[in-house]
């Protein structure tokens, strides 16, 4: 429960708790918090139960709504093992943790820290460039690495892909989807999902969910309409992934981790002069092109900066059949830790499967339908949690 308390205390916390060292780590342009290094560290040894231990407590942490002074005061806190209070006591008495001090200056994590922000690495990946002796941007990019798609306009997009979206940003972006969307599929629903929708002003990417209110119309919308109208024709697109649906009610797919809408994973020009004159109120956008504008063929991001009036901004579209909306806008809205949690909890107290599809109860095999989230929290016995109380 302690998950779900509002956050709009957490900076206040953090500044009670922790040292100014582990506030102002910009070593990557974030500002983690110890725990949060920890938790980064251990994901990057591959060990997902202390990646969880240590990002439930500091989540936890973070939501307080009083300042922790004392590591006593946390006693029965749920979760809370002894490394994370040795870590906590640490931070309290000295004002930096010995252990988070070393992490942050080694050079693995920093190389890791690095190279997992290139869109398309993952850990795996980070590690083995490290491994082979590679630790900067300009290493990699001087490497005869065989990069795949994905990372090279990850490499390419670096700087842009890095910088948080803003909510003017994702707002434009909103138009041009609904501008593409609404002209080959009137009546289609658009909706922003991801953090935006917890109330998020920035964030590293533009969540939509796709629906339409008559079952099946929604469906190829990504390769029949945007692909050809948002994306190549008016040379908008930097990079796309399309996939489509796969989903089949049945019990193999209940358990499987990924979801299975048609989707499409892209890069867009976002044209950042238009988002200026919109935020100052002089939107002057003739036919509607919210994203781009400059024309095909980008030149990639710093080319020649003081030209360059577009800015390269993830989008993710998920096509989703209205009947099961409710579970997508649920399993979409994040956060990746309140999903999870949530999730746990379907499993261990209520014996049901949830994804963004459904839920299911595999001992009765039973689907339960919902129309809206409420009703999603009501099969699982929860009051329900509004989206900008799910920054877990
Ligand atoms: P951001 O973009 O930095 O503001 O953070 P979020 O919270 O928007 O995170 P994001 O965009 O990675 O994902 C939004 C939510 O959608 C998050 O709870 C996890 C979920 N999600 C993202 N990608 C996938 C996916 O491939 N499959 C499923 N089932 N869920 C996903
Ligand atoms: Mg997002």
């Amino acid at each position: 429960r302690l998950l779900e308390i509002e956050t709009r205390h957490r900076l206040q916390v953090l500044g009670h708790l922790l040292p100014p060292s582990a506030l102002s780590n910009t070593a990557t342009g974030k500002t983690p918090d110890a725990l949060k290094i920890l938790a980064e560290n251990a994901e990057y040894y591959e060990s997902v139960g202390r990646y969880l231990a240590f990002t439930r407590v500091s989540s936890i942490l973070k939501s307080l709504p009083y300042a922790v002074t004392s590591v006593d005061s946390l006693r029965g806190f749920p979760g809370l093992g002894e490394h994370c209070r040795k870590v906590i006591e640490e931070i309290l008495e000295d004002g930096v943790c010995q252990e988070v001090e070393s992490v942050t200056q080694s050079q693995r994590y920093q190389t890791l820290t690095l190279f997992t922000s290139i869109f398309g690495v993952g850990v795996k990946t980070a590690e083995k460039w490290y491994k082979e002796q590679h630790q900067t941007l300009a290493d990699l990019r001087a490497s005869q690495i065989r990069f795949t798609k994905e990372q090279q306009v990850g490499l390419q997009y670096y700087e842009d892909l890095t910088t948080p979206v803003t909510r003017a940003e994702a707002d434009m972006i909103r138009k041009t989807v609904e501008e593409a969307v609404y002209r080959y599929l009137p009546g289609a629903v658009i909706t922003l999902a991801g953090g935006f929708r917890r109330g998020k002003e920035t964030g590293h990417d533009v969540d939509f969910l796709i629906t339409h209110p008559e079952e099946g119309k929604e469906k190829g919308l990504v390769t029949k309409v945007i692909h050809f109208t948002f994306c190549f024709s008016q040379g908008l697109m930097l990079y796309s992934d399309e996939i489509g649906n796969s989903y089949q009610k049945c019990r193999k797919q209940e358990t499987s981790k990924f979801d299975h809408f048609e989707r499409c994973f892209t890069i867009v020009k976002l044209n950042q002069e238009l988002v200026n004159a919109a935020v100052s109120g002089n939107d002057s956008r003739e036919g509607g092109q919210g994203a781009g504008g400059q024309g095909a063929g980008g030149q990639g991001a710093g080319h020649r900066p003081e030209d360059k009036h577009w800015k390269a901004v993830r989008v993710d579209l998920v096509i989703v059949p209205i009947s099961q909306f409710a579970y997508a806008l649920l399993g979409w809205t994040g956060s990746q830790l309140f999903e999870r949690e949530l999730r746990r909890y379907a499993k261990n107290c209520k014996h049901m499967i949830l994804t963004s599809h459904a839920l299911y109860h595999p001992q009765q095999n039973e689907y339960f339908s919902a129309a809206a989230e409420e009703e999603i929290f009501a099969h699982l016995e929860l009051d329900y949690i509004a989206p900008w109380e799910r920054n877990a």
